[in-house]
């Protein structure tokens, strides 16, 4: 990691106490907290719960994942938390309003990950239209030589539907006008400034669109909007590309769909309860899965935790945050 800090200036309203690693991270980012502050690993406490009842009023910060997040038994072990760090742009996992209540300020790592994730949300869009990943496994059989492998799906010109036009969705959109295709876009507030077309639901969207791609923030918020309903209006000429959250779709509705040939396949890069991938999946040819890897270069993640370490470090000697999450609302992740 570069630009890390040869010496460790406070201010005077810079907080005193011990970072907390909550989860294994990226390893520069490790080497980073552990060179550069008092940190401690929780992963590395054999007695987990012993070490938070007697050291966990002397935490100052804690940095984890997106995924991870802060749990709220984790937060109420440590009284004096001042800061949570996540590396990742995504932070339902952890309570910001109970956060906030209590003082604690929330970063996250926006802007660096977001050509990343789009290109392979474009990526995955393409792969299963003309089933770039179907294809390879058919060749790798020796299926080529007896057969023609079957027809596919153009992509250019087609009708895409983005779910959620934040960073990424319009990341996503800016590469798909390339492709000539006709955009559109659901999210709870219509953006000023775009030519596309606004969708009123997520079921509008889907059912005047030949792919969806989902985009939103995941959260209690966004739970399980991609409905049996919205997949019904995506209908059997549809594809849905995820690389959001898997607990914006109804994954069972998702499934069942799929197996049943109502919708005509899905580029997945996350999942309802990852790692683990509903069983029927696995045996379709018409479904790209991919292990939650949208942001996972070397040149992202180290910008991931390049970021995540300058909040750190900023909230350890200033008191202060880089990139602060929102303000908690009603419509917040969490
Ligand atoms: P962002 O800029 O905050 O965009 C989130 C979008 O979701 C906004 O357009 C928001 O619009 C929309 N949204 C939120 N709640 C909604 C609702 N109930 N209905 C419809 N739209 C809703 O965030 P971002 O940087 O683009 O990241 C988006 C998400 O991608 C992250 O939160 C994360 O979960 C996911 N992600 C995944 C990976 C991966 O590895 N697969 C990597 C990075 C990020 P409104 O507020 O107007 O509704
Ligand atoms: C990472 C993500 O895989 O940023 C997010 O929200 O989902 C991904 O970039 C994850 O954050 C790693 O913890």
């Amino acid at each position: 990691m570069t630009g890390t800090p040869d010496t460790l200036a406070t201010t005077p309203s810079a907080p005193r106490g011990t970072v907390l690693q909550v989860c294994p991270l990226l390893p520069s980012l490790e080497t980073a907290l552990a060179t550069h502050h008092r940190t401690v690993r929780l992963t590395d406490r054999s007695d987990a719960a012993g070490y938070l009842a007697e050291h966990g009023d002397e935490v100052a910060a804690a940095v984890t994942s997106a995924r991870i997040g802060v749990p709220n038994d984790l937060m109420d072990a440590l009284p004096r938390l001042g800061a949570i760090v996540h590396f990742g742009v995504g932070y339902e996992t952890t309570d910001v309003r109970r956060a906030r209540a209590r003082g604690i300020e929330v970063s996250n790592t926006p802007d660096v990950l977001t050509d990343c994730v789009a290109d392979l949300a474009v990526g995955g869009l393409i792969d299963v239209m003309r089933r770039l990943a179907a294809a390879d496994r058919y060749v790798r059989r020796g299926d080529w030589i007896p057969n023609g492998f079957p027809l596919t799906t153009k992509v250019s010109g087609k009708r895409v539907g983005i779910l959620g036009l934040g960073r990424i969705g319009r990341a996503i959109a800016q590469r798909l006008a390339g492709f000539g295709v006709e955009l559109s876009y659901h999210s709870r507030t219509a953006v000023e400034d775009v030519p596309y077309r606004y969708a009123e639901s997520p079921r509008a969207l889907a059912a005047d669109a030949d792919v969806l791609v989902i985009a939103a923030s995941g959260g209690a918020g966004t739970h399980h909007l991609v409905s049996a309903d919205v997949l019904a209006a995506l209908g059997p000429e549809g594809y849905l590309v995820n690389v959001a959250r898997g607990s914006v779709i109804d994954e069972a509705a998702l499934v069942s769909a799929l197996v049943e040939r109502r919708i005509a396949g899905a580029a997945l890069d996350v999942f309802a309860n990852e790692p683990r991938v509903p069983a029927p999946l696995l045996e379709l040819d018409t479904v790209l899965l991919l292990p939650h890897i949208a942001s996972a270069t070397h040149e992202t993640r180290e910008a991931m935790g390049e970021l995540a370490f300058r909040n750190l470090h900023r909230f350890m000697t200033e008191g202060t945050l880089i990139t602060p999450v929102p303000p908690a609302t009603e419509e917040s992740p969490r």
